[in-house]
């Protein structure tokens, strides 16, 4: 069972910073992110970001979060510090039974987290946003969808994902969205007991839920009504794919960095016209400033010939070269 009983087990330790005494949490705009350590760096850049492109609204940011270092902490307090605003830390309990039930063995089961947040958050309406998500204008807009009659609202994933995963789950006329962005109409998640319909999902299709819980997701509010389509601006993912990226990005208030992430330094072999810098521009105005790009610790064989071709650019031959031979060697013996 999931409910706030359930849920309120699964919090080991809770954490305010900034502000102590809220009040009404309706009267602030609600955000909330899922992070451990590895995934903090993104998400306080995009706390960040909010903070910046929203001046004139007030926020409360909230986070289900798990082995954050003292660190990590103290660079948010930076954040609440520097923008005068709260971010609340909700310590979740990885070994509990429920999130057992949950890890499905292919992805880190802390992207199951988000299905708690109904439960945790003492107001109307949240929006869910993946640490890998910068803002770059107003969200007023967005919190002022009517979600009376929606359980949620989210944004069409890209052409291929829809095609593809709706096949896989045999999923009819439905449009399949990224659950990267997820704005929540709490009461209504509540009564129905989304969360328990979504445990049974997992156990029903197990690792048919290839994408775990966007899959889910996808399932559970694929009746037609349950989601509100948002336009992509508010999820643009693949924005390098578009036709006029600039325009795109003209547009866009919050930019989904899928796949390799503008932190890591695979991120610099990438093709990412108009955005290669954005993320590091936020990042200058974070305590996450200084801190060198991140390594991945076991290249791919693609990862190895990304980084030779970014050699070979650069005019570093030699280094260019031992890294075609790794990347060769690692093709050879099928690594992946
Ligand atoms: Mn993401």
């Amino acid at each position: 069972m999931i409910n706030k009983e359930t849920v309120s087990n699964l919090i080991i330790d809770k954490k305010i910073l900034g502000k102590n005494h809220i009040e009404n949490y309706n009267e602030y705009l609600n955000v909330c992110y899922v992070f451990d350590h590895g995934a903090v760096r993104g998400a306080g850049v995009s706390i960040c970001s909010v903070c910046e492109n929203n001046k004139n609204d007030k926020f409360i940011f909230h986070a289900l979060c798990t082995d954050l270092t003292d660190d990590d902490i103290k660079k948010l307090e930076l954040i609440i510090d520097k923008y005068d605003t709260t971010i609340i830390l909700y310590f979740i309990d990885k070994s509990s039974e429920i999130i057992k039930q949950l890890d499905l063995g292919n992805f880190h089961v802390a992207t199951w987290y988000r299905i708690f947040i109904p439960y945790i958050l003492e107001c109307k309406k949240v929006l869910y946003i993946d640490a890998d998500i910068l803002n770059l204008s107003s969200l007023t807009d967005l919190f002022r969808i009517d979600m009376e009659n929606h359980f949620i609202a989210a944004a069409p994933d890209t052409e291929k994902t829809n095609r593809n995963r709706n096949n896989m789950l045999n999923l009819k006329s439905h449009i399949y969205f990224n659950a990267g962005v997820l704005l929540i109409n709490i009461n209504r998640w509540i009564d129905n007991d989304c969360s328990d319909k979504i445990l049974d999902i997992v156990k029903e299709y197990g690792k048919k839920l290839v994408l775990p819980d966007q899959d889910a997701l996808n399932i559970l509010f694929s009746p037609s009504g349950d989601t509100y389509y948002l336009d992509k601006k508010y999820n643009r993912v693949e924005l390098w794919k578009e036709q006029n990226i600039k325009e795109k990005l003209r547009e866009t208030v919050l930019l989904h960095f899928v796949q390799t992430k503008p932190w890591q330094e695979a991120w610099l072999y990438e093709k990412r016209p108009y955005i290669e810098n954005l993320y590091a521009q936020y990042e200058k105005i974070s305590p996450w400033k200084d801190m060198p790009l991140e390594r991945k610790e076991k290249l791919s064989y693609h990862d190895k010939r990304k980084r030779a071709v970014f050699l070979l650019r650069k005019g570093k031959i030699l280094d260019s070269l031992y890294w075609y031979k790794e990347y060769l060697k690692a093709k050879i013996m099928k690594e992946d």
